[in-house]
């Protein structure tokens, strides 16, 4: 069995991966939403299910919301229900994109008043991250155009920085604005931040508290996200990570399940960049669970994450550095793939018991009973999903 290093544990001990609240309403494509008995019915509920997961593995302890969906009466009182959990309120995500206003665009709108209205939507977000005491607005954009000739790129383009500025404005002293971009959908012909180019040139024109967030599914195939990763961190402008996979589109699977290999190459470079376990960047996940139960899927996410950047704390990084300065590609490639196939997942699980944790977060999970209780319990009242 392998062993784990005590400096790797060190640092595996101190990772954190925010859930995102939309994980734990139902979701699914645009043929059909299949609804799972005890799906929460409102925040508090969504948050007493994302505690859970943070219960069976300490990696959790932070939930996004996504506001419209995680509108409540009281943040002051989500926030303290989120404290007598065991977790805390972590990014407010934006929604420009469930509004018959915004058809045509939001932040890059011809009309004024149209991105008047979301960019006070996003001083709205900020008075939420006041009250939740949420660091990052995280920004998503579900703009573009279909047709050549539709839209004038260009003057979009402005549009979207006069809007993002004014948002920047208004950030608190330790608050940040986190810019995701997506290479397409849901406009076709073309988007306003479709790449990482893009996102950056938009945040480096804010200043300090502008980054890149970077959505491991949102990169067409063969893109090797990993340069990415190392560019932005290299430029000081990684953010955050909205982890998932993807087998064609957006998919939004459980992260590591498409690609292992391309999630240690990730996390291989976030360590090399300094950015691991570092206050600038933050892991985040942002997934859907259309078929599989939501809880254990998100606490086999962070897991995976888990794993994967354990394997890519043993990297030996000094004789990978002599194979690469003398050239040896073959031993460098060697050193790189000793790391990525060794299986870390018992010495893990000892060390998880040895920390209290259940060896087996799955199966404690599972044997505790908790899914056929809320199933039992949430009866009545209408399930969250995209939009609730
Ligand atoms: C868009 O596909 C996205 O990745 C953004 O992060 C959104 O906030 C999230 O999905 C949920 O809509
Ligand atoms: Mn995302």
């Amino acid at each position: 069995m392998s062993t784990i290093p005590s400096t790797v544990l060190d640092q595996l001990e101190l990772q954190s991966i925010e859930l995102p609240s939309w994980a734990f309403g139902n979701s699914g494509t645009r043929f059909k939403v299949f609804a799972t008995p005890g799906t929460p019915r409102d925040p508090y509920e969504k948050i007493a299910d994302a505690a859970q997961v943070h219960a069976y593995t300490a990696l959790a302890p932070t939930v996004a919301l996504h506001i419209p969906w995680d509108k409540v009466d009281s943040y002051d009182d989500l926030r303290r229900h989120a404290e007598d959990h065991g977790v805390a309120l972590g990014t407010i995500n934006s929604n420009t994109f469930q509004d018959d206003d915004y058809k045509f665009g939001a932040l890059t709108h011809e009309d004024a008043a149209v991105r008047q209205k979301a960019i006070d939507h996003h001083f709205e977000c900020i008075d939420v991250m006041h009250a939740t005491g949420s660091r990052d607005l995280k920004i998503w954009l579900a703009e573009g155009s279909n047709y050549p000739g539709q839209a004038d790129m260009r003057g979009r383009q402005d549009r979207l920085h006069e809007s993002l500025a004014t948002i920047y404005e208004r950030l608190g002293d330790e608050q940040r604005l986190v810019l995701e971009y997506k290479f397409f959908e849901p406009a076709f012909y073309h988007t306003d931040v479709p790449d990482w180019g893009t996102s950056y040139a938009q945040v480096a024109s804010l200043g300090d508290k502008a980054k890149v967030c970077l959505d491991t599914g949102h990169h067409a195939p063969g893109t090797n996200i990993e340069f990415i990763v190392m560019q932005l961190l290299r430029l000081g402008k990684l953010g955050s990570f909205d982890f998932n996979s993807r087998f064609y589109a957006d998919d939004d699977l459980i992260v590591g399940a498409a690609d292992p290999f391309q999630l240690f190459r990730i996390i291989f470079e976030v360590i090399r960049g300094g950015g691991f376990n570092h206050p600038d960047v933050a892991f985040m996940l942002d997934q859907c669970h259309n078929i599989e139960d939501k809880i254990p899927g998100q606490i086999r996410s962070v897991l995976n994450v888990q794993e994967m950047t354990a394997r890519a704390l043993l990297v030996d990084t000094d004789a990978l550095r002599e194979a690469q300065v003398s050239g040896d590609v073959l031993e460098a490639n060697r050193i790189f793939m000793d790391a990525f196939y060794t299986d870390v997942r018992p010495a893990l699980a000892e060390w998880r018991e040895s920390r209290g944790l259940p060896a087996d977060p799955m199966q404690a999970f599972a044997a505790s009973g908790y899914l056929a209780k809320i199933a039992a319990h949430r009866v009545g009242g209408v399930q969250a999903g995209w939009g609730a």
